[in-house]
């Protein structure tokens, strides 16, 4: 038998608790602000102030040659570091929250978060789950004729969306080399995702080897001579507006950009931001920090004043998207035009490969109704994703 003492309180003592317990919860309530997930650092995370506390805390009053105690005013904009309360769960870049900030200190803590509209997460490689970036519309999928495009990984980051509940927007990128009659297999591929539905948007971003912005330049002067010329000029066309199609694609979204290396992310980035060394910026604001730069994923705004207008999140762990935590079933979900069939296999435990006895895929490629690519590109991923690697 446990041996506490149970006192009992008088009706007078049980109200004065009540009391004192409701002026806490009020004075919190009153502290409470809005604010966005905007970085990552392990423990800590960096918070914006999206609303103000209903009760804004006042400076202490120093007396006349006392030194000035610490104190961080409250304003809307300002970024925080912020601790987070035990009980929540992991939080991400992009995440909505309700925080206190204490001035005394410079630090916050955030008490709660809001219902997400989109998690991507992405397994680390111990196999643990980490959320990457919340409450993102958008994963733009850049890829490029050069380095070659690989329409496996286009189809990883479909299902990663679908996943995700991220719409996903491709973007053909280097639309400029496009010129060269040998890349007319990338333009292919832009087609063929379009014909399955998806959004799509050819870009040119602004840099010295966009051939089309610097026509005059000799290595593009040999582009182009080796290109039929007509072709250019639509092509010119279609390249910038591209670039304004994109913008209105991710207006007030809040995007990732993910795809090879090389394909031109961080140029269309900072084409897109309006403060275009911002990526340089945040890297000089972590050092003056001194420590604590290995961050996950940042958030970079349209406009740093109104995080309303979207912005885009920059992250690393986006590039090399283990799919490990998905199932077969969560796999050929991503998978738009083959879904729909998989139920007709003759075999509940099809594995859609090429010689499996009455796979409606395969039929559905025998007749032309389906790209082979993609069936194969299915079961490279299931089959990926079924190997225990640990
Ligand atoms: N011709 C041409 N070159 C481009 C275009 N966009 C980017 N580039 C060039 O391609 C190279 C790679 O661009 P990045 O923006 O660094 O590529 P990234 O996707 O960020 O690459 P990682 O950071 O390694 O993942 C740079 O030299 C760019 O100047 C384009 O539209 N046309
Ligand atoms: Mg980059
Ligand atoms: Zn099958």
């Amino acid at each position: 038998m446990a041996l506490i003492r149970q006192r009992k309180l008088t009706k007078q003592q049980l109200r004065r608790i009540d009391k004192q317990q409701a002026q806490q919860q009020e004075s919190i309530d009153g502290s409470l602000m809005d604010g966005v997930v905007m970085a990552h650092y392990g423990k800590q995370l960096e918070v914006q102030v999206t609303s103000l506390p209903a009760i804004i805390p006042n400076p202490p009053v120093v007396a006349e040659g006392e030194p000035e105690p610490f104190w961080q005013a409250i304003e809307l904009g300002d970024i925080w570091r912020c601790h987070v309360r035990t009980n929540l769960p992991m939080l991400a870049t992009g995440d909505k929250v309700r925080w206190v900030a204490d001035p005394n200190t410079g630090f916050g803590r955030i008490e709660s978060v809001q219902p997400r509209t989109s998690l991507v997460s992405r397994p680390d490689r111990y196999h643990k789950l980490k959320p990457v970036a919340a409450n993102v519309d958008i994963l733009a999928i850049v890829f490029a004729p050069l380095p070659a495009a690989a329409p496996n990984l286009i189809d990883r980051y479909l299902v990663v969306c679908h996943h995700a509940d991220v719409k996903p927007l491709l973007v053909l990128n280097k639309a400029d080399l496009l010129a060269i009659e040998d890349y007319a297999f990338t333009k292919n591929l832009l087609n063929e995702y379009q014909s399955l539905g998806y959004e799509a948007v050819l870009t040119a971003a602004p840099c010295p080897e966009n051939i089309l912005l610097n026509p005059t330049q000799s290595n593009s002067k040999q582009a182009i001579d080796s290109a039929k010329l007509t072709d250019i000029e639509p092509l010119q066309q279609q390249a910038e507006l591209g670039l304004t199609d994109l913008q209105q694609q991710i207006k007030d979204k809040l995007v990732i950009f993910a795809g090879q290396s090389g394909v031109g992310k961080s140029t269309l980035v900072n084409a897109l931001l309006p403060n275009s060394d911002q990526s340089v910026n945040v890297i000089s604001t972590n050092s003056k920090l001194g420590q604590h730069t290995t961050t996950t994923s940042r958030l970079l705004p349209f406009n740093p004043e109104d995080l309303t207008q979207g912005g885009i999140v920059d992250t690393p762990g986006i590039r090399e998207y283990g799919i490990w935590h998905l199932t077969p079933d969560d796999i050929i979900a991503g998978f738009v035009e083959l879904y729909p069939l998989a139920g007709d296999c003759q075999f509940r435990d099809c594995k859609h490969t090429h010689n499996s006895k009455g796979c409606a895929l395969w039929e559905a490629v025998a007749e032309g109704k389906v790209m082979q690519r993609r069936v194969e590109s299915l079961v490279t991923l299931q089959a990926e994703a079924d190997t225990p690697t640990y």
